[in-house]
């Protein structure tokens, strides 16, 4: 079979790392990447080809080439998109909508639907208070789907125009049969966790800077409270998930967007963890009332059972395997050496 042409924006970032190592792995394919930023070494020599910049700007070398698959995970996460809003939006949705419209073409020009995959997040729900997350629990898809930051609605916008362009582009061709459509895919993403990069810009953040902080012998004031509950997922499963989506027939698929879990802990349960492998780890609480009213406004966890439904999805790392299988031995590994 013949290679399949593969994008990977966002290519630099911690999931576009994980992605590109993985797609290399299975092999079959020809990477394309992009980032506003240069490859790091560690996926440098497994992109055939990188696309240095804005994408926005950079969007019209991508009609030279006939993709297969996309994979659009560049992005502002929702802290850093609430510092600069404007730019996030910009970011997040032109980006996008440029994609989009990109794959709507040469989906309807080559008569070939092209796979688009795109991570959402947690941030696409809002809930009104505190009482309302605690009552709530898992949440499915379409409870709860009024975000409170900039990330969140540029996330669920773009569910929302990914739809559009797999469902209904084309309505100006009244009279003719309908286009072949770019066959649109979304996960909800919790907080995602990393033994080897560390995020930047997110609000889950807390997370993994607490894990690395504690591995590093660093201290590390979390800046959210001890109580704060969110699903979280290692991120080998997140790579995971988006290449079992990308590999289900469509006609498995009910939906376009679907939520994928693995464990929701609190982060003074992330403490105690970190505790009890790193003793000495001196972390402390240090709530910043900003990044603090984003994390409320996520829901606890997450109802994935469409996506278990559907095409098959579970996670290979609960809590105790995430820290015991997966970021401890990795982790020490790291720092160690
Ligand atoms: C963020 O914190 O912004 C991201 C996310 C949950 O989408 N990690």
């Amino acid at each position: 079979m013949s290679e399949q042409q593969v994008l990977v924006t966002g290519a630099s970032g911690e999931i576009g790392q994980a992605l590109v190592q993985e797609l290399a792995k299975r092999g079959g394919y020809r990477i394309i990447t992009s980032d506003f930023m240069p490859l790091p070494d560690s996926i440098k020599s497994l992109s055939a080809e990188h696309v240095q910049g804005d994408l926005v700007y950079k969007i019209k070398t991508f009609y030279d080439y006939d993709f297969d698959v996309i994979f659009h995970l560049a992005a502002s996460l929702s802290s850093k998109a609430e510092v600069a809003t404007e730019e996030a939006h910009r970011i997040n949705v032109e980006g996008t909508m440029q994609l989009l419209m990109l794959a709507a073409y040469r989906s309807e020009k080559y008569k070939k639907a092209v796979k688009f995959l795109f991570p959402s997040s947690i941030a696409a729900y809002g809930m009104p208070n505190l009482d309302s997350k605690n009552k709530a629990g898992t949440v499915k898809e379409e409870d709860w789907d009024n975000p409170h930051t900039m990330y969140g609605c540029n996330k669920l916008y773009c569910e929302k125009l990914g739809m559009y362009y797999s469902k209904y582009y084309g309505q100006k061709h009244l009279d003719e049969k309908p286009p072949v459509m770019l066959d649109f895919r979304a996960l909800r993403f919790p907080g995602l966790i990393s033994a080897f990069t560390l995020p930047s810009g997110g609000t889950s953040d807390y997370g993994p800077e607490m894990l690395h902080a504690a591995a590093q012998g660093k201290a590390y004031p979390c800046f959210v409270r001890a109580d704060t509950k969110i699903s979280f997922m290692a991120m080998p499963d997140a790579i995971k998930s988006l290449l079992m989506l990308m590999d289900v027939p469509r006609e498995k698929l009910t939906r376009n967007v679907y939520n994928v879990a693995a464990f929701a802990i609190t982060a003074e349960q992330f403490r105690q963890r970190a505790l009890k492998s790193f003793p000495d780890a001196k972390i402390s609480f240090d709530p910043n009332p900003r990044r603090q009213g984003i994390v409320d406004s996520w829901p606890e966890d997450v109802d994935d059972s469409r996506a278990r439904k559907d095409w098959g999805w579970a996670p290979d790392f609960d809590v105790d395997r995430f820290f015991d299988d997966y970021f401890l031995p990795e982790i020490r590994n790291r720092y160690e050496k």
